[in-house]
């Protein structure tokens, strides 16, 4: 048993290939935690991993092979120590650890049960698609044996094949009335916490330090959902500020246009990257982004109109495919632009206090330049694209092998009409906010702005806050 300094020990165990490497790798957010496979006997020897509060350790959590033969187990156990010599559970199951069986036939067992008397507790993991037989019931009368409490935790319950109702029955009749419903590959948001909760009824003793993990849990949780949304603000600022100066002519024009789509384009992917890395996955989740396809929704270009209009995204006239699809032109005829008014009031106060700041980029306006920046629906689908995604990593076990696929949800509502926020239409009359512009200058005003568009964005993203649930 451990004292409040030592962490608490839980070894997770169960049938074979039930997902209880898969069990660790989402609780410890690390996806190259141990082996995976879909066949039995993956997982050969104990391996440990640790959950850590503020740099101390929490929880040791110990992966097991699964167990495959209970039966035989039970019997072998009940001639070694038979019933009529009344030893109890764990006297039983230390006899058969100094048996002779227990470093050959039943090796993998030995290695289970060894762990689990080590242990403060056990975490059951079930396959909810399994018929529950005699093997199960077999296996779990061993472990009990051993006597600590026992969380089973079931898996796969997002699967049309779940029989949740059998196991929950079958559990209790074992005299196993605390359960916890936890996929390993789409955990609810709140699973982390029920299964902290769940286990500190278990183990009053150490209810403290469940509550402590808890309560770190749902930090942690908040703390990145709050950095993805100033993430995807940085995106959107730097988006839509950015202006790129043209000589009018249209080898010209096309040339800015390639550079705005290229900058746009490998700023998304940073801001993807950023957001993989920052909820511990990585590019292999998500190769529909690394690899546009043709014709998928997701996979299409930012810049191309179908794949807008494929968001519900309404694409103005002046947007057609080609060449300049995705741009918006301004043309500057002595300082007045015919597409952007609020530009001409920044620059018109800018010639005259800040030459400095504005000089070149008015000079040229004054010379009849033109500038492009990106259109309106382009900051649409990036905000839509990123809100998405974010939505799907908070709901990622990393257990996970599937690619990310995006979805569309009512949440991004905001962003497919209606007006735009006016954090970005500020954003769009400051062209030196865009840290992709050769002349980027942050200030005050932008870090306010910054701010008020992430929290814009957090009432977009609330069907997706982890914090506060679900949106009814
Ligand atoms: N769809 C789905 N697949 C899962 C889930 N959890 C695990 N898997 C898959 O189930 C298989 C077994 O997962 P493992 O984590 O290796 O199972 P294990 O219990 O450690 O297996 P052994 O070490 O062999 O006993 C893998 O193919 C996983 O990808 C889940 O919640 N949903
Ligand atoms: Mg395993």
């Amino acid at each position: 048993m451990s004292s409040p300094e030592t962490p608490l020990r839980l070894a997770v165990v169960g049938h074979t290939n039930t997902g209880k490497t898969s069990l660790l790798r989402t609780l410890t957010r690390n996806p190259g935690f141990g082996h995976v496979e879909d066949s039995p006997g993956t997982t050969r020897h104990v391996e440990g991993a640790r959950l850590l509060v503020d740099g101390v350790v929490a929880i040791e959590l110990f992966d097991t092979p699964g167990l495959e033969d209970g039966m035989a187990l039970l019997d072998y156990i009940d001639q070694l120590a038979p019933p009529s010599q009344r030893l109890d559970g764990p006297e039983r199951i230390r006899r058969f650890l100094q048996s002779p069986e227990s470093k050959r036939r039943f090796e993998q067992e030995a290695r289970v049960l060894r762990k689990l008397l080590e242990c403060d507790a056990g975490l059951y993991v079930v396959d909810v698609r399994d018929p529950v037989l005699g093997k199960h019931k077999d296996e779990l009368a061993l472990l009990a044996s051993c006597g600590h409490p026992l969380l089973p935790v079931l898996n796969f319950t997002h699967s049309p094949d779940q029989r949740l109702g059998a196991w929950r029955e079958a559990l209790s009749r074992l005299g196993l009335h605390a359960i916890v419903e936890f996929d390993t590959i789409a955990p609810a948001l709140d699973g982390e916490t029920q299964l902290y909760d769940k286990l500190a009824l278990l183990m009053d003793q150490h209810a403290g330090r469940l509550q402590t993990l808890r309560s770190d849990v749902v930090t942690q949780r908040g703390i990145r959902h709050a950095d993805a949304l100033r993430m995807i603000a940085e995106l959107l600022i730097d988006a839509a500020s950015l202006r790129i100066s043209a000589e009018p002519d249209e080898t010209s024009l096309k040339k800015a246009t390639e550079s705005l789509r290229r900058r746009i384009r490998d700023r998304e992917n940073d801001c993807v990257q950023a957001l993989l890395k920052r909820y511990n996955f990585s590019s292999r989740d998500f190769p529909a982004h690394t690899l546009p396809l043709q014709g998928e929704r997701w996979g299409m270009d930012l810049f191309h109109p179908q794949a807008l209009k494929d968001m519900g995204i309404h694409v103005g006239k002046g947007m057609a495919a080609g060449a300049m699809a995705g741009a918006t032109l301004d043309v500057f005829m002595a300082g007045i632009s015919l597409g952007a008014a609020t530009v001409i009031g920044a620059a018109a106060g800018g010639l005259w206090q800040g030459a400095d700041k504005f000089g070149k980029r008015l000079l040229g306006r004054l010379k009849g330049f033109q500038e492009i920046s990106v259109d309106d629906a382009v900051l649409r689908l990036l905000a839509m694209r990123q809100l998405g995604l974010v939505q799907s990593l908070e709901r990622r076990g990393h257990a996970a092998q599937a690619p990310i696929e995006l979805k569309d949800t009512p949440a991004l509502d905001t962003w497919r009409e209606g007006s735009l926020p006016d954090a970005l239409k500020e954003a769009r009359s400051q062209p030196q906010w865009s840290t992709l512009a050769d002349d980027y200058q942050a200030n005050g005003r932008r870090h306010e702005v910054l701010r008020a568009l992430a929290e814009h964005l957090e009432g977009s993203a609330e069907g997706s806050d982890p914090v506060r649930g679900p949106t009814p």
